[in-house]
């Protein structure tokens, strides 16, 4: 049966699940980028006149420039939580709406950062790196000795949906006691006045607070010497809060004891000089990477592009 020619057109930035694409394609008159690149801020830009929806991912450029001068496009439907590469205010102003995908992420992102955790408490990362390397001489008492987690204090920093679950799985599964600090009370035990008091409480730090101005550089020097030089700092959030170059200097000086990262400043960037120490776990943006969070994440921008469409209220709006 021929498509009916109204079909809003839409474009996927990035490949998706399978099950994803084909629903859309169901739906809409879909563009498909299979060779799954990143895409420049000028083709996003051309997208954006050319479609009626742009499907983004946090790898899209969408500043201002992207909404520049009107555009054909009246929905971004990102496939993620975190909208800090997307200018909200721009949208707004030219009348484009946007949505994101809470919630389906969150187990996947707050058990990512309890790996992180544990794989820099434990040393799991050297361990793995010397025995693939044929470094592994056999058991002894003293070898690659880590940290336990029990009894220790856990910090979150930014106690939303994702540092709430964290909290919940390092008391509930660690015996952890967790200390928190959030623009707004949540309720709950364990806040903290400040992040100066947080950072001085904790044995480890998980950040889960958004990336954009607001967060810049939220961790820096101060912060990292507040930790103290046994502290373990994960981040699961956005690269941006945390200062790289004070995080290296940090390591470097045995300010603190190690880091955890998924996320960083200048991603696919990750600085050399964390990539050459021992004392960190560098993991590439998995925060989401679980099939079924995956899938979850697609149908919910499906959704939204069917409810927008459709003109009904789409529940996952954030501008
Ligand atoms: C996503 C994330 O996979 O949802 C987020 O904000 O950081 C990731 O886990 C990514 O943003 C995809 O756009």
């Amino acid at each position: 049966m021929p498509r009916p020619r109204s079909r809003p057109r839409i474009l996927l930035t990035r490949k998706w699940p399978s099950a994803c694409e084909a629903r859309l394609a169901g739906d809409f008159d879909v563009t498909l980028r299979q060779d799954d690149t990143q895409m420049t801020a000028a083709e996003i830009r051309a997208a954006m006149q050319s479609h009626d929806a742009v499907c983004a991912t946090v790898t899209d450029p969408m500043g201002a420039e992207a909404f520049a001068g009107g555009t054909r496009a009246r929905i971004v439907g990102n496939y993620g939580v975190g909208v800090n590469h997307i200018d909200l205010g721009a949208a707004r102003a030219a009348g484009v709406a946007v949505t994101n995908t809470p919630d389906c992420l969150t187990e996947a992102t707050a058990d990512l950062a309890v790996t992180l955790m544990l794989m820099v408490a434990r040393r799991a990362g050297e361990g793995e790196r010397e025995l693939r390397a044929g470094g592994w001489t056999g058991w002894r008492p003293t070898h690659l000795v880590g940290r336990g987690l029990r009894g220790k204090v856990l910090g979150v920093v930014g106690m939303g949906r994702i540092g709430r679950e964290v909290a919940r799985i390092a008391r509930d599964g660690f015996g952890m006691r967790v200390v928190w600090w959030n623009r707004s009370d949540v309720g709950m035990a364990g806040r903290m006045d400040s992040l100066a008091a947080l950072m001085a409480a904790a044995d480890v730090v998980s950040l889960h607070v958004p990336g954009g101005a607001e967060t810049d550089a939220m961790i820096g020097m101060a912060e990292l010497e507040a930790l103290g030089p046994a502290g373990i700092l994960i981040n699961t959030a956005r690269g941006t809060v945390v200062d790289e170059s004070a995080l290296v200097a940090a390591l470097r000086q045995g300010r603190i004891g190690g880091a955890g990262l998924d996320v960083y400043a200048r991603e696919p960037q990750v600085p050399e000089a964390l990539r050459t120490r021992e004392d960190v776990v560098l993991l590439p943006h998995l925060g989401s990477a679980v099939a079924e969070a995956r899938v979850a994440m697609g149908m919910m921008v499906a959704d939204a592009l069917d409810a927008f469409f459709a003109g009904r209220e789409v529940a996952t709006r954030v501008a």
